[in-house]
Order: structure tokens, then sequence, then C-alpha cells
């Protein structure tokens, strides 16, 4: 089959779901919308744009695993805080006894939006439901949910949505689509380990991850992305029933982590920076500490030098940021990423510019740094002081018009010319910032570079 007739039959296909979906789910109705396998490279582009320009988004796990934190029958469980009920093989119904603890008192739903406002992001991404099935919102086709479940008895995400719309924030769901450890039929990886999670997938598909899609896409307002996770078990026949949810919400972004061969719109590289950045749009989700849930003894906090520098590189490589915070049981972020936050925003308030709407670095490795570069400018991130005040940007063929530190935008920086190739741009004798001052190189027209360098 060759790639055109494999690509009519995706087509034909995608439209025979949609129609099969209108039919099937009254909520489907908008399905009419464009599907993103049928947009032009324009209408893509277009519904990316908002994406691309954020660069930074905060990803939150949060549920009842944040009342275990970590310990499971005074035991510390190893690896990561959400998948303790997986690891420690706890049993269905001893596992929902600890969502008569969660009791998130202290969420303050406006107080976390504002957050991550002041860090810089530009969206956020919250669990609406991870592999333990767990949801936290009130889902109609479950008790298994923050509102039958707990305590609290609350939607969490109502007011989350209220939040982000009020600060102008985008919000997204990240909704475990196969992995269900508490609901009949649903996934486990390395298998069921309690005889009430067996079921029938199928069943559990159309059953409980339909309508809880539906209803995520429903009833919160705008949501700018849907976080797939986890596609065990999951299968063409699977991702065909879901898939068509997504059209609830035109305009949505969708990462590649639904299965059944759906690319979607974005790569999901996890815990890791690619060496040379991707060819389609992507984006690295990473954690703060070594966990997603939260875990209380997890204490190994990446310094805010480093979330920095990962911001910068992510960025000159073209991704975008997805950094997590995973909040307790009553509801607080904790206090070692609010500092990280607050720090990294007070870096972004000088330096937001050189992130927001960039595109990716055109050299190939810079000694002293990183950089990120919008049409006419080349913003220079200088992680490494060069001890002698010089800055070399090597293979630059451009004239340039000025340089100066984004810090101090009316102060110029001498600039020279030493071979054809190089510039060098002498810099004040300290940093402004130890962790990256920012120089920004005003240059005539499309980058040019000598020829053993990536050219853009
Ligand atoms: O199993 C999950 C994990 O708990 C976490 O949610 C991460 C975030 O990307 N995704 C899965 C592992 O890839």
């Amino acid at each position: 089959m060759n790639d055109k007739t494999s690509q009519r039959i995706f087509v034909n296909q995608a439209i025979v779901i949609g129609v099969l979906c209108a039919l099937t789910f009254p909520g489907c109705a908008q399905i009419a919308t464009k599907p993103p396998e049928l947009e032009t490279k324009q209408q893509r582009d277009k519904r990316m744009a908002w994406w691309r320009e954020a660069r930074f988004g905060m990803f939150i796990h949060w549920g009842v695993y944040s009342v275990p934190a970590g310990i499971y029958k005074d035991k510390k469980i190893p690896g990561i805080g959400e998948w303790i009920m997986n690891r420690a093989r706890i049993p269905v119904a001893e596992y929902k006894k600890y969502a008569k603890q969660f009791n998130p008192v202290k969420y303050n739903p406006d107080e976390w939006v504002r957050l991550a406002k002041e860090a810089g992001m530009k969206y956020i991404v919250i669990t609406s439901k991870h592999h333990d099935g767990f949801a936290l919102f009130d889902s109609k086709v479950t008790n298994w949910d923050v509102v039958d479940a707990t305590p609290y008895g609350k939607d969490l995400l109502k007011g989350l949505a209220a939040a982000c719309k009020k600060h102008g924030i985008k919000l997204g769901f990240y909704h475990s689509q196969a992995q269900d450890w508490c609901h009949p039929g649903g996934a486990a990886s390395g298998g069921h380990w309690d005889k009430a999670q067996n079921g029938d997938m199928d069943k559990y598909i159309r059953e409980i991850a339909v309508p809880q899609v539906r209803e995520i896409l429903t009833n919160y307002g705008d949501i700018a992305v849907l976080w797939w996770d986890t596609p065990t078990n999951m299968n063409k026949k699977r991702a065909d029933v879901l898939r068509p949810l997504i059209h609830l919400q035109p305009g949505i972004i969708t990462n590649n982590r639904l299965g059944g061969g759906y690319r979607g719109d974005f790569s999901t590289p996890e815990q890791h920076i690619p060496a040379t950045g991707l060819d389609y749009d992507w984006e690295t989700c990473m954690t703060m500490n070594g966990t997603w849930g939260y875990k209380s003894y997890d204490h190994d906090w990446k310094s805010t030098e480093t979330l920095i520098h990962n911001l910068v590189d992510i960025a000159s490589k073209g991704g975008n940021y997805l950094l997590n915070v995973g909040p307790t049981s009553e509801g607080l972020i904790p206090e070692p990423s609010v500092i990280r936050l607050k720090e990294i925003g007070k870096w972004m308030k000088v330096n937001g510019e050189s992130i927001y709407g960039t595109s990716a670095s055109p050299f190939r490795k810079l000694d002293w740094g990183r950089c990120t570069a919008k049409p006419g400018k080349l913003y220079l991130h200088v992680f490494d002081w060069p001890a002698n005040g010089k800055l070399e940007v090597p293979g630059l063929r451009n004239k340039v018009k000025k340089a100066y530190l984004l810090a101090e935008k009316k102060h110029e920086l001498a600039v020279t010319r030493e071979d054809k190739d190089k510039v060098v741009i002498t810099l004040p004798p300290k940093s402004l910032d130890a962790i990256d001052t920012v120089v920004v190189l005003e240059i005539k027209g499309k980058i040019k570079l000598r020829g053993e360098t990536k050219t853009k």
C-alpha cells in the first residue's frame, strides 16, 4: 500500500469514526469540526500557536495516593508516589479506604494558578484521573471520585477551571485512559493483583473511560490540552472510541500517548531533554524531585538553577517544559516547589522574552550556554560567564545591529567581528544573574551560519 492510499484510508476511517461517535454519543454533536488528520499545515500551525508560544506549563499530579504519600504498612515503598497501589500490590478495597483521609481543606485553586502564573507558566495540566482510577471531579459513572468517596465532597476541577479562566491560564487534563486499578476491566501494568480488578477492558473503555472523558471535556469550559497516558493494552479499536471525543473541544491539543497508532499533536519525552530536540512538536515533562505524586520523604529537589537551565535548554531545542508539582492530601503544593517556582518566576520576569514564542537555536553547540531565537534576534543565554569578558558567537555571518543585556536594554555592548564567521561581544566583568544572563544580539536578515553549523 502506498502512502497516499494509506492516508486516504486513514482519513476515511477518521470520518466514519466521527460519524459513528456523533450517533453513539449525543455529547459528540460538535464532531463536525475538522479532525487534526485533515488539517492543512496552516490550520495546524494556528491551532498549535498558543502552545508553541507558551513554552512553559505546570503539571499537577494529585489524588488519593497523596494520603499514603509513599508509605504502606510502615514501609517506604520504592518508586514514584502515585504508583504506590501497584508497587505495594494494595488490594482495591484497602486502597479505597485512603479516600476517607483525602480532605484537601487547604486547597486554594486561585493560589495554585497565581503561583503558576508567577512562575511564568502559561498552562496547567492536572490529573483528572490517574492510574488508580480516582477522579478529581464529580463523575456520574462511578462513586470512586472526590465527591462520593471523600469527606471533602466537592469537585476539585471546577474551582481550578474558574481560576484558570480568571487569570488567563490555559487548562488541560491528564487522563489515564487505559490503566485503572480500581474499576473492573481497567488495565494494570504488570497485571492485576486483586480479583476485584478483573473484567472486560472493552466494557471498561465504553462504560468508564469514554463517559469520563466526555465529562471532563464538557463540564469545565475551555479545555486546551488532553494528556493521555500509558496506553497499556490499548489497541486501535479501543483508541478509536476515545479519540473522536476530542472534538468536544474544538482546537484542543493532544499528546501522543493515546495508543492505537495515533500520533497526537506533540511528543512527550519524560524526565529527559532530547539531545538535539525533535522534528515534531514536543514537551518534556519532568518532576522537581523524584516523584509525580506527593511523597512525604522525597527531598531530592532539583535546584532552581537546574530547573531554569532545563527550561532554557528545552526552549533552545524548540520544545515545551511541563514541570510537575505533587500537592499534599490537604491541598498544599510542597514548600520546596513553591520556593523554586517563585525563583523561576523572578528570572522569567526579566528574561521571559527570551523564552516565550522563541524558536530553536541555530547553533549546534555553544560552549558557554544556549541560544533561543526570534526573527532578527538571538538570545544568548550565558550559563558560564567568560573569564576574559569576551563572548564568542561562532559561525555567525549576519550583520549585527546591536547587542545588549536583556535585563539592561539601554546598555549597549561592544561587538566586534574577529573573522568573517566569528562575532565577539564584550561583556561587563560580572554576570547579572549567576544562573543565566541573557545577551540579546540583534541581527540583520535571516540567520546565516558558516557551513558546519546547522542553518535555520
Ligand atoms: O505512569 C505514569 C506516571 O505515573 C506519570 O503520570 C507520568 C507522567 O508523564 N506518566 C506515566 C509514566 O510514563
